[in-house]
């Protein structure tokens, strides 16, 4: 499938307009569906069946690091969800975010690497082999859940566009387009649009950060980050940003969005830390979901949301208190 391979005449992602990619995907499709299915190709790139070839989709599977603790219900993971591009509403992703395309989606791979690029979701994931992984995922706002997440090392990917010896951060930048974002068209909206977060290079490349794509035996929902989201399970929610359009090597830390917009509040490293209250409520225990008034199931917070064995060699030597 030739129309598949990047040369070096392609276009650059900034003259690549939504269009444009969606022509070239039908050009592919009116190939039919017989070459199609010679090349092994789906019509959709990450469809339940492109997932259930590669040993998923027939409902959790729960192969990964078990964390022991109750998975929360698929019906809450789906519903309760922070994407501010679609309303600041915890019901709101769920109502919305079928709004936004997600096929055809591609990713550009940019700043200190040498191999920069663009690239198809499809041609992103053709030879990364898939994980389950249950996480917990810690919210700064004291409540959490426990995830089986599909997806595999993030590494894997930056590995790919060879990060140059000066590379020393990750910038990941979510879809902007407000025609099918409604929280992006809000006029009272206080975000500096698109949603920007990044990591430290060694962070990123820890076997814990991990690209997903799926999650309980599925594909991502949309409004859980589909196609493609970041998830790092022993940071606060807010770093594990949803629908990557983008990924810059940097040399210096990169401008995050909570970040810049509340420093005193969310710090670029935002590590889960029960000794490092919010200034307006602290982060010593958490509400597990499902939880309610009269069962509320409130647990005690964990340092590095209970992954401390694995990344506290990250920050060792470093002041948690005042990098927070
Ligand atoms: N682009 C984007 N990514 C985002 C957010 C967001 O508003 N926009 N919210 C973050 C926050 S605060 C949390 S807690 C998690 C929630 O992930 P979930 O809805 O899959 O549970 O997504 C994070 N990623
Ligand atoms: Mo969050």
């Amino acid at each position: 499938m030739l129309v598949r391979v990047k040369t070096r005449s392609d276009p650059k992602t900034s003259e690549i307009t939504p269009e444009r990619v969606y022509r070239s995907r039908r050009e592919i499709m009116a190939l039919g569906a017989s070459s199609l299915a010679l090349a092994g190709l789906d019509a959709f790139a990450l469809s339940e069946d492109w997932l259930k070839r590669r040993g998923f989709g027939d409902g959790p599977a729960f192969q990964g690091q078990d964390p022991g603790e109750a998975v929360t219900p698929f019906e809450h993971a789906s519903a309760y969800n922070n994407f501010y591009e679609f309303g600041t509403d915890k019901g709101d992703p769920a109502r919305y975010a079928g709004e936004m395309t997600v096929d055809p989606w591609s990713v550009e791979v940019t700043g200190e690497v040498a191999k920069p690029g663009t690239i198809a979701i499809e041609d992103l994931l053709a030879n990364v082999d898939l994980e389950e992984r249950i996480y917990r995922l810690r919210c700064v706002e004291a409540w959490s859940m426990v995830i089986p997440w599909i997806g595999f090392p993030v590494k894997r990917v930056l590995d790919r566009f060879e990060p140059a010896a000066s590379a020393k951060y990750v910038e990941f930048t979510t879809l902007h387009r407000p025609e099918e974002m409604r929280g992006q068209r809000d006029f009272f909206s206080s975000i500096d649009w698109p949603y920007v977060e990044g990591l430290r290079l060694d962070e990123a490349n820890h076997p814990l950060a991990i690209f997903a794509v799926g999650m309980y035996g599925r594909v991502l929902p949309n409004q859980n980050g589909a196609p493609l989201r970041l998830v790092v399970p022993w940071k606060y929610g807010f770093k594990s940003i949803k629908s990557i359009v983008r990924i810059r090597l940097m040399r210096r830390q990169p401008r995050t969005t909570w970040n810049v917009m509340a420093p005193y509040e969310y710090g670029f490293y935002a590590n889960v830390n029960p000794e490092v209250d919010h200034p307006r409520w602290s982060q010593k225990t958490e509400r597990r979901l499902p939880s309610s008034f009269f069962s509320p199931n409130r647990i005690e917070t964990r340092m590095f949301n209970g992954y401390d064995e694995e990344v506290a060699p990250l920050y060792a030597g470093m002041n948690l208190r005042r990098k927070y």
